[in-house]
């Protein structure tokens, strides 16, 4: 893995069941108890966390302001690890203070009361972690210091979540899978996007609306970000829609808890559930589709898999799950292997 650890292993699968993500969107009462108790089940057995590198050091980013965050060591990254010296500024973004829709008010406004660690009407504040504190009305990042308070270009307060489709296919070549040359193992890509804001590579993934299910997220970021589908007309979009039906329903929970985003703050950041849509026969659609960037990306690509991939915040551990999910190259550090022949019937996935 590459920089922090955060582990999950889900003990339900199923795109279209009740599972802690309904914990974002239901809006039933009977619902919302069954939503919890997943909610609180889920946190037994998902996350493991280790520390937070991305959201620490340096003036905060994609913003103006340059405003700098207080150094902390690793050692006092932990809340419960006394700091008395620690006074971090506070920073909330121009673009978050003019108060665009998918943002909260400011802690304390006239009729802002925010549910934490609970469904919050239409918006989640549960965490995918654990149930965060709450400090003199401030929630409390979930993994610890990041040397600056407030939201920075964050919406929410506490837990924003995201949506992650990690899309795959083989990489082929004459008709055959390609296999790499020191691993001898079959080379697995994926659709990735470059950020318009950092320029980072990523997964074309997105915040999760109000009231939405994550499937919904998850299709609509991929048909927005690595298709363009806010600029083809109804037809086109239906068309797209329709070739990605069969993909969409497959999906498999790869991740799901906190992201080391560079945004992150003391008392806002970024969670995510990510799947995997995969796709072995070469005749279907993924093999065939033209990618186009649109909306939040600049760019979009097919990104061969391996552990020297840089992408944006903890990307790179997700996508090192998959590669082993589908038992994929990934290291590059190792001494060349005897050949060996390859399988007619080419790679298979789990
Ligand atoms: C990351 O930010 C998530 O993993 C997701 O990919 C992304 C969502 O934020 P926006 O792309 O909508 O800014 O933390």
């Amino acid at each position: 893995m590459s920089g922090g650890v955060y582990v999950s292993v889900c003990v339900w699968v199923g795109l279209d069941t009740l599972g802690v993500h309904d914990c974002v969107t239901s809006q039933e009462g009977d619902m919302r108890s069954v939503a919890r108790v997943l909610c609180q089940t889920h946190l037994l057995t998902s996350t493991t966390l280790s520390m937070h590198t991305k959201c620490r050091g340096g003036a905060y980013p994609f913003t103006k302001d340059k405003v700098q965050r207080v150094q902390i060591p690793d050692s006092k990254v932990d809340w419960d690890v006394e700091f008395a010296e620690y006074l971090p500024p506070c920073y909330t973004a121009p673009h978050i203070l003019a108060a665009p829709p998918y943002a909260d008010p400011e802690i304390g406004a006239a009729g802002f009361k925010p549910r934490w660690n609970a469904l919050d009407g239409r918006v989640s504040r549960c965490s995918h972690v654990k149930p965060y504190d709450v400090v003199d009305g401030f929630p409390r990042n979930v993994c610890g210091r990041t040397g600056v308070a407030g939201r920075g270009a964050l919406g929410r307060w506490g837990p924003n979540h995201a949506a992650d489709p990690i899309v795959t296919r083989w990489k082929v070549a004459d008709g055959k899978a390609v296999i790499h040359e020191k691993t001898r193992k079959p080379i697995l890509q994926f659709v990735c996007i470059q950020r318009r804001d950092s320029g980072h590579w990523a997964i074309p993934g997105g915040m999760v609306d109000p009231g939405e299910r994550v499937t919904t997220t998850l299709q609509r970021e991929f048909l927005e970000e690595a298709l363009n589908s806010l600029e083809m007309t109804e037809k086109q979009k239906e068309k797209s829609e329709k070739q990605l039906k069969e993909l969409f329903k497959g999906g498999v929970e790869i991740y799901s808890g906190y992201v080391d985003d560079p945004r992150n703050t003391d008392n806002a950041w970024m969670e995510t559930v990510a799947f995997n849509f995969h796709q072995d026969d070469l005749q279907g659609v993924l093999y065939s589709m033209l990618l186009h960037a649109g909306d939040d990306a600049k760019a979009v690509k097919w990104q061969d898999i391996s552990s020297t991939l840089n992408l944006y915040a903890s990307h790179e551990d997700m996508i090192e799950k998959v590669a082993h999910r589908h038992q994929a190259h990934w290291s590059r550090n190792l001494a060349v292997l005897p050949t060996c022949v390859e399988d007619p019937g080419g790679p298979s996935s789990n």
